[in-house]
C-alpha cells in the first residue's frame, strides 16, 4: 500500500530585511523544512517557500540610516537570509525577493484584477501608521493616543490620497471560512481571536501610498505614478508569485497552500487580509494558517538594545544543527511561546538525544558486533516479540496527524514513547543472560527488534534531524527512501536482515553551556516602547480557551499567585468602587493595587491584612492610576468576600 500524492505547498513569512534572522526567524524556518522534508518522504510532491520582504518604509528608512539605496541593503541583508538558510540546509525550492521582476509582475497583476472585478477604490487615507509594523491604525487604537498597539513604538500622522480595497465586503464570506473550515486556523485557540476581530467589523484597507517610492508601482493602465503598493499586498501576494502567478504559471499547481506558517505577530495580516485578497482573485483558499508562539530568551524578550537576541548560527555551530532543530521542534507546543536557555538545550541533548535514542545505537553497535558478528536477521522477532511490535505499530500509526495539525512536539513525543518501548525491552529480555542460557535465537530476536525500531525511528526522524539520521541509517545499514518509509512504516514490515556498521558516538554528553552568555545591555533605552506595550497588552481581551474550557497545568501555572499583606488602603475619590491599596508581596517594595471592593469593604478594615493576589498581571491604568496586581474575591447574592489564607502567610508565599 501507497499513500496518494498530493501536491504540498509549504510557505514561511518572508523575512523584512532590515534585521539579521534570529532565533525566531530560524524556528519559522525549521518547522516549515521539516514538514516539507516530511511530505517527500513519504512521497508527496513539496513546494516549500522562503524568502525576504524588501520594500515599505522601513527598508527605505533603515537603507538611508546606513547611508545606501534600499536595494543595496536589500541585496546584503536577503543574501545574509539566504546564506543562513543554505548554511542550515534548508530544502526551500524557491527563495523568493519581492524585488524580482517576475514578483512584481504578478502583484501587478492581481492589482489589476482586483481593480477590475470593482474591490479597489481611490480615496483619502486619514489616520495612524506605524512604520515598524507597516501598519495602519485608527486613533481610537492606539496606545495614548501616540503608540502603535502592537510594538509599541510611535506612530506617525497619515493624511495622503490612497487606494483601497474593500475588505468589508468580506465580512461575511471571511466568516463563513472559518466556521466551514474548523482547521484552517491553527491552533484552534487563536482561530477565536481573529473570528471574534472581523465580527468586530472590518474597515476597508489603504493599498497604496504616496509619501514614499521604495514599493511596487501600481500598474500601468491605472496611470498613478505617484502610488506605490502597500507592502503588507506586496509582501502576502509573494505566495502566488512564487508559483508564477501572473507570470509563468506553471507551478500554480501547487496552489493552495497546505501551511502558511507564520509567527502570531503576523497571523492577523495572513489569517484576514490574505483570504479576502484570495476570494477577489477568485483563487481557492490556503488549507491552514498555522500560527506558533514567541521565542524568549531566558525569560526575556529579545530585542537588539538588550543585546540578548539568539543567534541561531552560534547556537547551531556550538550544539550541532540537529540538535537545534529538535529542540526547537521538541522543547515548547505549538503556539505557545518558549523560553530559550542552553540549559534547556543541553538537558534535552543530554535526556532525550543521548540517552533515549543515542544509547539505542550504542547497544545495537555492542550487542550486534559482541554476540553476532554484526549481523542482524530479524526472522524471529514476530514470534518473541509480537507484543512489543504491535504497540510500536500502534504509536506510529498515527503519528503523522499530529504533523498536520501542528502538534510537532506530540510528534516527538509519541516517537519517545516508541524508544521507550526499545529500551524497556533491553532491560526485561536481557540478551546477555539469553546468550549465556544458550539461547541465541531469543538473543537475536531482541537485537533485531532494537535495530527495527530504530530503522522506524530513522524515518520518521529523518525530517527533523536529517544529519544525525544519515549517521543513525548507514549504521543500520538502510535507506532513508520513500520505499523504505512505505516498507518500513506504512506496510509495517520488518527488515529481513542487515549488516551493522560502526559509526562515531551521536550524541556525546554536554557537561556545561558552551555559548558564553552575551552580555545584557541597557534596558532603559526601550521602555518607552516596551511600556506602552505592555499596557496595550493589559486592554486585550484574552481568548485563548482551548475549545473544551480545559486547561493544562502548565497554563494554570502561568498565573502567579501570592499572598498580599495590605499594608496601607485609602479611598479613590470619585470612584463608588475603588479602593487604592499598598500590598507588600516580599518584594522589598509594595505594589500599587485598584480594587473594586469599596461597596463591600472600608479601607481601613482592609489594612493589616492578607488577600490573595494575581502578581504577573500585566500593570493597567484605571481612573489615570497604575494598578499592578489584582485581588481574588468571589461575589455572590450575599455580597463580596476577598479570598484570604486560613492563617497568616509571609508576604509573597506562592500559591500553588
Ligand atoms: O513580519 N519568536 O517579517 P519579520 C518567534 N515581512 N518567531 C519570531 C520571533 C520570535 N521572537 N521573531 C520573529 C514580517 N519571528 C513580514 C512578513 S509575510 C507575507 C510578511 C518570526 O521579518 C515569526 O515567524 O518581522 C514572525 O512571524 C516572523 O519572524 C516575522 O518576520
Amino acid at each position: 500500500m501507497e499513500k496518494t500524492c498530493n501536491n504540498v505547498y509549504i510557505t514561511t513569512p518572508i523575512y523584512y530585511v532590515n534585521d539579521v534572522a534570529h532565533i525566531g526567524h530560524a524556528y519559522t524556518t525549521i518547522i516549515a523544512d521539516m514538514i516539507a522534508r516530511y511530505s517527500r518522504l513519504t512521497g508527496q510532491k513539496t513546494f516549500l517557500l522562503t524568502g525576504t520582504d524588501e520594500h515599505g518604509q522601513k527598508i527605505e528608512q533603515s537603507a538611508q540610516a546606513r547611508g545606501k539605496t534600499p536595494q543595496e541593503y536589500a541585496n546584503e541583508v536577503s543574501g545574509k537570509f539566504r546564506a543562513l538558510w543554505d548554511d542550515f540546509d534548508i530544502t526551500y525550492d524557491k527563495f523568493i525577493r519581492t524585488t524580482d521582476d517576475e514578483h512584481k509582475t504578478g502583484v501587478q497583476y492581481a492589482f489589476e484584477k482586483m481593480y477590475n472585478k470593482g474591490d479597489i477604490y481611490k480615496g483619502d487615507y486619514e489616520g495612524f501608521y506605524c512604520v515598524s509594523c507597516e501598519t495602519f491604525f485608527t486613533q481610537t487604537q492606539l496606545i495614548e493616543d501616540e503608540f502603535c498597539p502592537d510594538c509599541g513604538k510611535p506612530t506617525n500622522i497619515v493624511k495622503e490620497e490612497s487606494y483601497f480595497f474593500k475588505l468589508s465586503k468580506y465580512e461575511d464570506k471571511l466568516l463563513k471560512w472559518y466556521e466551514e473550515n474548523p482547521d484552517c486556523i491553527l491552533p484552534r485557540a487563536k482561530k477565536n481571536e481573529i473570528v471574534n476581530f472581523v465580527k468586530s467589523g472590518l474597515r476597508d484597507l489603504s493599498i497604496s501610498r504616496t509619501s514614499f517610492d521604495w514599493g511596487v508601482k501600481l500598474p500601468q493602465s491605472i496611470n498613478e505614478p505617484n502610488h506605490v503598493m502597500y507592502v503588507w499586498l506586496d509582501a502576502l501576494l509573494n505566495y502566488i508569485t512564487a508559483l508564477g502567478y501572473g507570470t509563468d504559471e506553471k507551478n500554480m499547481a501547487f496552489w493552495p497552500a497546505k501551511i502558511h506558517l507564520v509567527g502570531k505577530d503576523i497571523l492577523r495580516f495572513h489569517a484576514i487580509y490574505w483570504p479576502a485578497f484570495l476570494m477577489s482573485l477568485d483563487l481557492p483558499l490556503p488549507k491552514h494558517i498555522a500560527a506558533h508562539g514567541w521565542w524568549t530568551r531566558d525569560g526575556e524578550k529579545m530585542s537588539k538594545s538588550k543585546g540578548n537576541v539568539v543567534d541561531p548560527k552560534q547556537v547551531a555551530d556550538a550544539y550541532g544543527l540537529d540538535a537545534f532543530r529538535y529542540f526547537l521542534l521538541r522543547e515548547v507546543p505549538f503556539g505557545q511561546d518558549g523560553d530559550f536557555s542552553q540549559k534547556a538545550l543541553m538537558d534535552r541533548i543530554n535526556s532525550d538525544l543521548g540517552n533515549d535514542l543515542g544509547n539505542l545505537l550504542n547497544r545495537i553497535m555492542g550487542m550486534s558486533g559482541k554476540y553476532f558478528d554484526y549481523q542482524v536477521v530479524s526472522k524471529d522477532v514476530e514470534k518473541f516479540h509480537a507484543k512489543e511490535l504491535n504497540e510500536v505499530n500502534a504509536l506510529l500509526e498515527n503519528v503523522e496527524e499530529y504533523i498536520f495539525n501542528m502538534q510537532l512536539n506530540r510528534y516527538l513525543e509519541e516517537i519517545w514513547k516508541v524508544l521507550t518501548i526499545a529500551n524497556k525491552a533491553i532491560g526485561d529480555y536481557e540478551p546477555w543472560t539469553k546468550m549465556k542460557e544458550g539461547k541465541e535465537d531469543e538473543a537475536m530476536a531482541l537485537v533485531a527488534l532494537i535495530t527495527n525500531i530504530v530503522a522506524k525511528v530513522a524515518l520518521l526522524l529523518d525530517s527533523v534531524m536529517p544529519q544525525k539520521i544519515a549517521q543513525i541509517a548507514s549504521c543500520l545499514g538502510i535507506q532513508i527512501s520513500t520505499e523504505s518509509y512505505n516498507n518500513l512504516i506504512v506496510n509495517k514490515n520488518l527488515i529481513e536482515q542487515t549488516t551493522i556498521t560502526k559509526v562515531e558516538q551521536l550524541f556525546p554528553r554536554i557537561e556545561e553551556i558552551l555559548i558564553e552568555q552575551a552580555p545584557t545591555t541597557d534596558l532603559s533605552k526601550n521602555q518607552t516602547e516596551i511600556e506602552a506595550k505592555e499596557k496595550k497588552e493589559t486592554k486585550k481581551v484574552e481568548v485563548s480557551v482551548e475549545d473544551d474550557n480545559l486547561i493544562t497545568i502548565d497554563k494554570f501555572f502561568e498565573t502567579s499567585i501570592k499572598i498580599g499583606t495590605i499594608v496601607e488602603a485609602e479611598e479613590v475619590p470619585k470612584s463608588s468602587k475603588l479602593l487604592k491599596l499598598q500590598v507588600d508581596l516580599g518584594e522589598g517594595k509594595t505594589r500599587q493595587v485598584l480594587a473594586g471592593i469599596k461597596e463591600f469593604y472600608s479601607a481601613s478594615e482592609l489594612v493589616g491584612t492578607q488577600a490573595c493576589v494575581v502578581a504577573n498581571l500585566k500593570p493597567a491604568k484605571l481612573m489615570g492610576m497604575l494598578s499592578e496586581g489584582m485581588l481574588l474575591a468571589a461575589k455572590d447574592e450575599n455580597g463580596l468576600n476577598l479570598i484570604r489564607p486560613e492563617k497568616p502567610k509571609v508576604a509573597g508565599t506562592k500559591i500553588s
